[in-house]
């Protein structure tokens, strides 16, 4: 998939393709402060064109009572990591008692806004429930349980979970393992056995160890690199290692990227999990482009390996970090501020995605509504949006035109449902009417044959839950006039 579709000039700086695209969620969140700023490209649209994918972590608790969270969540992100609702402590505080409630939300929140899920985490020595911390188990016991917890949870979601964190923070900082109710009870057995329950229980789920400060080539690392290496030489199902990325402000580690690719060189999988790089606070503007340049330095990182999978960063603003809760004067360590507005660092990342770096046209015509529902014309100017609807029961398809320049443009198709509506898969069509010739499209298959333009959902795109939406993109050549196709759904 990595670039299948080669992003060349895609430059979508009009307000009016994320008022289209928030509209058709059901939170109808086009004035809400951060998704009011995040007028360019999202992040999952750039990502999924570099063949990355970019997520963040959330709570359930937020994404149903924080519009502007739940905006960007859904909109700029298209994978998902339940930050806590997954853990052991979380699901299974009393002994014999699931509660799946928040990771259920969280999961369909996920499906609704066509993401994928990062399960974590199944084994840690953090945040366990007390019946099982002090619980006296002997070794067979645990044993028992530990596999029981497994192929609950792991059950579960099976079919749902891009990526288990099956294990999470083994080692200490001199890459001794470290003590938990697991080891040394039993021994370094636990890890490969967790992993063989772990793909008993969802075959399809890549199966990661997750951990801190192995980022950079060192003593912690190269014990994780030697665990890798190990399990592998024993048939183990190991397919990811997870470099949660919690850095310092101008502190992410010089060997970064030779570390991904020597993990990779292994056979393995890797992403970046839990990004977030922290300041003291009060952040400065010098911070603050110190820490777009630290951002991008990681996507980068991530990018020029091409067994980097993808990019997770932890908690959406700076008001849902965890950072200065832990480190006492440090915080500003993500993506946005505190009124959910993007930060320097959010166009850094853009930026390295692929991302245009250039200011708003002066002609773009943007007139984001209140109730973001823009007017239907086929005789838009070139420089206009306009959004003729063509749908199929409680389901559309917007098509908008948010930028073009002297010979070509970028259009955007939104594919939304309502509630009690959805689509398994679908096919949008238009006529080119001025002999406007297609030249590339991403996030679907997309085919020109005369005048008339064809376009299917990609593999992993292809279903719409009901209020949910997605969307895909291409470019096209155009000379003369650029009317607006009424488009078809069907
Ligand atoms: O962000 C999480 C925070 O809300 C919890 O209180 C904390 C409890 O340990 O866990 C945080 O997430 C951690 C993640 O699960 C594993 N790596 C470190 C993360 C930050 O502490």
């Amino acid at each position: 998939m990595r670039q299948l579709f080669t992003r060349r000039a895609v430059r979508l700086r009009n307000a009016a393709v994320a008022v289209t695209v928030l509209a058709s969620t059901a939170l109808g969140a086009a004035l809400l402060p951060g998704a009011a700023q995040a007028a360019d490209t999202p992040l999952r649209d750039l990502a999924a064109a570099k063949g990355v994918y970019v997520g963040n972590a959330v709570a359930g608790g937020k994404l149903s009572g924080t519009p502007a969270y739940a905006a960007i969540a859904g909109a700029q992100f298209n994978s998902l990591t339940p930050e806590n609702a997954m853990k052991w402590g979380s699901v299974e505080s009393t002994r014999g008692s699931l509660n799946w409630a928040e990771a259920d939300q969280i999961v369909a929140f996920a499906q609704a806004h066509n993401q994928q899920v990062r399960g974590h985490t199944l084994v840690w020595h953090s945040q366990n429930p007390n019946w099982l911390t002090n619980g006296g188990f002997s070794a067979t016991e645990l044993n028992t349980i530990l596999q029981q917890h497994i192929a609950a949870e792991a059950g579960r979601y099976a079919g749902k979970i891009y990526a288990w964190d099956v294990l999470n923070e083994l080692f200490n900082e001199d890459g001794t393992y470290r003590t938990s109710v697991w080891y040394p009870a039993l021994g370094t057995g636990f890890i490969a056995n967790s992993l063989n329950w772990a793909r008993q229980a969802d075959p399809a789920a890549k199966l990661y160890i997750n951990d801190y400060n192995v980022e950079g080539i060192g003593a912690k690392s190269d014990a994780l690199y030697n665990l890798v290496k190990s399990l592998k030489a024993q048939g183990a199902p190991i397919d990811g290692v997870g470099l949660q990325a919690h850095f310092i402000l101008g502190q992410v580690p010089s060997t970064l990227q030779a570390n991904i690719q020597r993990f990779a060189d292994l056979g393995v999988d890797v992403a970046i999990t839990e990004l977030d790089i922290r300041m003291q606070t009060p952040s400065t503007d010098a911070k603050l482009t110190q820490q777009a340049a630290d951002y991008t330095t990681v996507v980068k990182a991530c990018l020029a390996v091409s067994r980097c999978k993808g990019i997770t960063g932890w908690d959406i603003s700076d008001a849902d970090s965890w950072v200065p809760s832990v480190f006492s004067g440090y915080g500003a360590a993500t993506l946005y501020d505190e009124g959910y507005q993007p930060k320097p660092a959010y166009r850094a990342v853009a930026t390295a995605l692929g991302g245009s770096t250039t200011s708003p046209s002066p002609t773009a015509t943007a007139s984001p509504s209140p109730t973001a529902t823009a007017t239907p014309t086929t005789t838009a100017t070139p420089t206009a949006t306009a959004t003729p609807t063509g749908g199929t029961g409680g389901c559309s398809a917007t098509y908008s035109v948010p930028n073009q320049w002297n010979t070509g443009f970028s259009g955007n198709v939104v594919v939304a449902c309502a509630a009690g509506s959805s689509l398994s898969n679908w096919k949008v069509s238009w006529d080119f009417g001025a002999g406007q010739q297609l030249t590339q499209a991403w996030n679907a298959t997309c085919t020109q044959t005369g005048t008339r333009v064809t376009c299917t959902n990609a593999a992993w795109n292809g279903t719409v839950g009901s209020g949910g939406s997605t969307s895909f993109g291409f470019n096209a050549n155009w000379s003369g006039s650029n009317p607006v196709p009424a488009v078809t759904l069907g």
